[in-house]
């Protein structure tokens, strides 16, 4: 029985990877890659980013806000089961596979919408700065995808291990009844 995998599904698994890895380096190596640090040329675009949301810029920084880089080891977590859900589903080809990818993609989902609530109820205090334009262009689409994508990838991901689960139900009950 081979793994039921979707290729749109392992290429945004295998994409985000050195994204994220990206990422999560900057918030860890802060101060020294934020602008005016030696490391910063490695992050160069997010000078702007750390502008426009706050979590990456220095009034986090400062005031020693946990939040940026406790989400950030959520991503290491994160990384190390989408590698590990791909190794599992094309190259040792275990069906069960797919029980990592929707565990990863549920939490990549309730993380997301974790940093969207964090901003709702503290009155936009990381984000409210900004013109309308930036905040569209620069925050709500490039972090509305990591809602948009995960949600897509647990309904896909969720109908397949319900599938299966159907079918393992049945075969069992059938073979009861014999
Ligand atoms: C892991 O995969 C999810 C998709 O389920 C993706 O949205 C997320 O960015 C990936 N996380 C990391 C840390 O690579
Ligand atoms: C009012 C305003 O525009 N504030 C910030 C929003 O984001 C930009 C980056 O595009 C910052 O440079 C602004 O200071």
């Amino acid at each position: 029985m081979a793994v039921k995998t979707h290729n749109w599904i392992s290429l945004w698994f295998l994409l985000t990877v050195p994204v994220i890895a990206w990422d999560v380096g900057y918030c860890f190596m802060r101060p020294r890659s934020m602008v005016g640090g030696d490391l910063h040329w490695i992050w160069k675009p997010y000078a702007l980013y750390q502008n426009v949301d706050y979590v990456y810029g220095l009034p986090s920084f400062n005031s020693g806000d946990g939040f940026t880089n406790a989400q950030s080891m959520l991503n290491v977590v994160e990384t190390l089961l989408n590698i590990t859900y791909l190794y599992l589903a094309h190259i040792s080809e275990w069906p069960p596979a797919t029980l990592v990818g929707f565990a990863s993609a549920v939490m990549t989902l309730s993380k997301t919408i974790l940093y969207w609530a964090q901003e709702y109820f503290c009155g936009y205090c990381a984000i409210g700065h900004n013109s309308t334009q930036d905040l569209i262009f620069l925050w709500i689409i490039p972090n509305g995808l990591w809602i948009v994508v995960p949600t897509v990838i647990v309904a896909t991901l969720g109908k397949d291990l319900v599938q299966s689960l159907h079918v393992a139900s049945k075969s069992s009950s059938s073979k009861k009844n014999k």
